[in-house]
């Protein structure tokens, strides 16, 4: 074997063995870099006769050739390689089964109140949305409540540090009837000077804020209160728009409803508004789910409505309470820990 092709054979070997990019390149320098044994060679050619130097170049060029082929072949052998042990890597079994999709699901309570607005949309009731933090008039002096009224104190109520145009604190709203006080006097405002001036009939769901937390009181809770004014609306429509409610809401006509007298700042007269099932697991007991009354004058009057002409009720319910009802829940603060092992079973 001459010493060209022993050089050849030496790279092809070299090549083949290097076992990353890396030392393929190192490998590459030894034979063809600027000082590797075939450049070495070449730069010899020089010492020679112009015959010899013909004859000896076309041979060292033709062992280049074949390194450089020994070098390409062993580039794409270790590209191969590293692509097969990445599709290794990677596998895929597209046999497997699939893991499935998690599925959201609404919150009890919102789903109680999405609930309760179709029932009461169903009997041509407006549904009202608004600010959580309320005027001192319109959470109270508007609803009739006196300067001094317990429910004013900070150990009830929670203030901002704000105060309103009249230079009182902001407040959290204790109920939502302040919501109430603002669709009635829009209304009113709205429909000034039209005679018999249209219906009001209106609910108003949402978050309300007390100072209070036991297994039956958060210091956040939702309430749902109900509001219908016109020229002769009494106690016989709210037994009768009531029991529709709960004949909906609870899916059975199996129940009877009372009043109970009762007193709310607000209405006057005013009563509880107690069911009791008559079959199924709550059979027997009188619940009480709602607070009502005939909107006192001072409150109409309030709404900028006359209320030698207009009158109406109102009512007040808790869709937290009716949540826990609805799904047989017995401990308020479930609905508001946020445990998924809780959630989930509403989805
Ligand atoms: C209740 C009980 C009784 C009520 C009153 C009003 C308004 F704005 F018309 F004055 N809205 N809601 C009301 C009446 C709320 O909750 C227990």
């Amino acid at each position: 074997m001459n010493d060209l092709e022993a050089l050849v054979q030496g790279a092809q070997a070299d090549f083949a063995a290097a076992p990353n990019p890396a030392e393929l390149e190192n490998a590459k320098a030894r034979y063809l870099g600027k000082s590797g044994r075939v450049t070495e060679l070449l730069k010899g050619l020089g010492a020679l006769t112009p015959d010899e130097k013909k004859r000896r170049g076309a041979e060292i060029n033709q062992a280049k050739t074949r390194i450089e082929t020994a070098l390409q072949a062993a580039r794409e052998a270790l590209a191969e390689a590293e692509l097969a042990a990445q599709l290794h890597a990677e596998a895929l079994d597209v046999t497997l089964p699939g893991r499935g999709r998690g599925v959201a699901g609404l919150h009890p309570v919102s789903r109680t109140i999405a609930r309760i607005e179709a029932i009461f949309a169903s009997m041509g009731f407006d549904v009202a949305e608004g600010p959580e933090i309320e005027t001192d008039w319109m959470n109270f002096t508007a609803l009739n409540s006196p300067e001094n009224h317990p429910a004013r104190s900070m150990q009830d109520t929670f203030y901002v540090d704000v105060n309103d145009a009249q230079g009182k604190p902001l407040n959290l709203r204790t109920h939502t009837s302040p919501m109430q006080v603002r669709y009635a006097r829009n209304h009113a405002a709205r429909h000034a000077g039209v005679e018999p001036m249209p219906e009001i009939r209106v609910i108003a769901p949402g978050r309300t804020y007390r100072v209070d937390s036991d297994a039956t009181h958060s210091p956040m809770f939702h309430q749902c209160e109900g509001l219908w004014i016109g020229e002769n609306i009494s106690f016989k429509d709210l037994k009768f728009v009531f029991s529709e409610f709960v004949r909906q809401f609870f899916e059975t006509d199996d129940f009877d409803v009372r009043f109970r007298p009762s007193f709310f700042p607000f209405t006057e007269p005013s009563a509880e508004i107690d069911i009791a099932f008559r079959s199924g697991p709550l059979a027997g007991k009188w619940l009480e789910v709602a607070g009502s009354g005939q909107v006192h004058p001072n409150v109409v009057r309030n709404f900028g409505i006359d209320p030698e002409r207009y009158i109406g009720f109102a009512f007040g319910m808790g869709p937290d309470r009716l949540a826990m009802l609805r799904y047989g829940v017995n401990d308020l603060r479930l609905f508001f820990e946020n445990d998924l092992r809780f959630l989930s079973q509403f989805k």
